[in-house]
């Protein structure tokens, strides 16, 4: 028996290595400050796939909002919305921009009121199980920059 799992264990060793694996890096990750008694923030990244295999990011979670999910924003009719992304691939060696007006990562009701320099544990959850942990630091707004950011849902 135990030389049976020794065996299994190097096979699986030998398949490890083996394995393409994606692998998700997330970087230049803030959240937008707001007005205090705002129930919805959005966070912006950017969001890499170092590895040699493709990712999908399904959804995300924080221990600081009551729900988090991954958002894009569409214009309809001239009018622009927010509709939730449930997939978002990343082919090896690609990255996607969550960034204003565009993808986001939208954060609905916190629990205790975040402030600038803030930092927000946010855990991407992927396809094939993975969990990645990740911290953003929220950041005041720049002026005017942020003014397209009001959106209907
Ligand atoms: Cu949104």
């Amino acid at each position: 028996m135990r030389r049976l799992s020794a065996f299994l264990a190097a096979m699986l060793a030998v398949a490890g290595t083996a394995r393409a694996e994606g692998r998700l890096v997330v970087s230049e990750a803030w959240i937008r400050e707001a007005p205090p008694g705002a129930t919805m923030l959005a966070g912006y990244a950017k969001l890499s796939n170092d590895g040699d295999a493709p990712i999908s990011v399904l959804t995300a979670q924080s221990d600081a909002f009551r729900s988090a999910s991954l958002h894009e924003t569409v214009v309809v009719d001239g009018v622009s919305r927010m509709r939730e992304l449930h997939r978002l691939d990343l082919a090896p060696g690609a990255s996607v921009a969550l960034a204003p007006g565009g993808r986001h990562l939208m954060l609905m009701h916190p629990r205790n009121e975040v402030h600038a320099g803030d930092k927000v544990e946010v855990r991407f959850l992927l396809s094939d199980g993975a969990r990645v942990e990740t911290s953003f630091e929220v950041t005041a707004a720049e002026s005017d920059e942020g003014s397209g950011a009001h959106h209907q849902h």
